[in-house]
């Protein structure tokens, strides 16, 4: 027989307070009588939801308790975080609370991890038997539809195996989490750091868990209260996933080229007008209009790609970057000498292979300098990780 699970289910609640009893009931319905399972709501109400969980609480055969924030710090994914946490039973359940997230399913997700050894099981709308009938319009389903495709297609290996990266109903094993707090990778600062809505998301990419099964699972209609999926939501996740895929150094350095190379437009159109309008010499006039394609790419790199390890002021920022950027020309020049006249290489060979040097050279610099990890955070998130992995095994 298999051994009887440990539990930690997370709800995340905002304005739920017509769902809690419904919730509750639909949960200690579906356990099996041997299980060791926690209930925690994370609350971040407005409304009276915390006073129905805490009388609910008082009812529940299962232990139920409540991390209410003042401060909803992160939104939906922050409150799970916050739940992950404040918890410590190997597995860790996330469920939402207006039942669309049918609570029947929850011992299956477990079970089904424990029995194919798998540390993630998602319930998901997409695998065959699933279906998402309770997303209410053709516009939620078609954003839901691209958003997991376009998702899918930017982490191709860390998601094969998801069919619903989008799911908020999942079951993970802590150890999975524990080990990339261990192991530096739960976030560029050694945390996890899900924006809004995608959890789901934030930890199958961070956490790398060792194996994924998936259960199929009817997304059904909202039981009672009103959705806080909105427009600012779907920014926030479009946010979360450029940050996501930029914590990786290779793809960092792609974005890092693209960058580079569409500098060439803002630099080029400067020279052109600098050119025609004044009497400056062209050399002048390149190094001028240089500037502009180095304040257009540290833009783009400190907006899109470096957001997540940005430090000090912007303009500390820029002025590293454009004096990097410029010593790159200083150096540039004359390597390529170096390769034609002692290395032999032609102009045209030499000129590549000193643009490649340099740029690797400034890409580190740029990434590892300039916006380096904060490596007493790595060492905190670590000592958390250790302090949870102890708890636990004392229980
Ligand atoms: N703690 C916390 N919970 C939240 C927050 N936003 C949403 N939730 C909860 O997260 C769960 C999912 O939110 P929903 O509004 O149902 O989102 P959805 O299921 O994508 O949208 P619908 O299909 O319209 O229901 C629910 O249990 C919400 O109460 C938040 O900022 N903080
Ligand atoms: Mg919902």
């Amino acid at each position: 027989m298999a051994p009887v699970p440990t539990v930690s289910l997370i709800v995340p609640t905002f304005n739920e307070a017509d769902n809690v009893d419904e919730l509750l009931d639909g949960v200690c319905a579906a356990l099996p009588g041997d299980w060791d399972i926690e209930v925690l709501f994370v609350d971040d109400s407005t409304d009276r939801t915390p006073e129905v969980i805490e009388k609910a609480a008082g009812q529940c055969p299962v232990p139920v308790s409540m991390l209410h924030r003042e401060v909803p710090e992160g939104g939906l994914g922050g409150a799970v975080v916050a739940g992950i946490a404040q918890t410590s039973a190997p597995w860790i359940v996330v469920m939402d609370a207006d039942l669309q997230h049918p609570p029947q399913l929850l011992p299956e997700l477990v079970e089904a991890g424990e029995r194919t050894g798998s540390e993630l099981v998602v319930a998901s709308r997409y695998a065959d038997g699933g279906s998402r009938g309770g997303l209410d319009g053709g516009y939620r389903k078609v954003v839901s539809g691209v958003s997991t495709t376009v998702t899918k297609a930017l982490f191709p290996r860390l998601l094969r195996g998801v069919s619903d990266p989008m799911s908020g109903f999942f079951a993970i094993r802590r150890e999975a989490i524990t080990r990339a707090g261990d192991e530096g990778r739960a976030g560029q600062d050694g945390e996890l750091r899900p924006l809004g809505y995608k959890i789901l998301l934030e930890l199958a990419v961070r956490c790398r868990p060792r194996g994924v099964a998936e259960v199929p699972y009817e997304f059904g209609e909202r039981f009672a209260g009103e959705s806080k999926s909105t427009v600012r939501e779907g920014l926030r996740f479009l946010r979360h996933l450029v940050e996501l895929r930029s914590s990786d150094q290779r793809a960092r350095m792609v974005a890092f080229g693209l960058i580079g190379v569409s500098g060439f437009l803002p630099n080029l159109l400067a020279l052109w007008v600098l050119t025609g309008v004044t009497s400056l010499h062209y050399a002048v006039a390149e190094v001028l209009a240089n500037q502009l394609g180095v304040v257009w790419n540290f833009v783009l790199l400190d907006f899109l790609v470096y957001r997540g390890t940005r430090r000090g002021h912007w303009a500390h920022r820029l002025l590293g970057f454009a004096a990097l950027s410029n010593v790159d020309l200083l150096v540039r020049v004359p390597l390529m000498v170096l390769l034609v006249e002692r290395v032999g290489l032609g102009p045209v060979p030499a000129t590549v292979v000193s643009l490649m040097v340099m740029f690797s050279v400034r890409f580190l610099l740029v990434d590892m300098l300039l916006y380096r990890r904060k490596r007493a955070q790595v060492r905190k998130a670590q000592a958390v990780a250790h302090t949870a992995a102890a708890s636990r095994s004392t229980r």
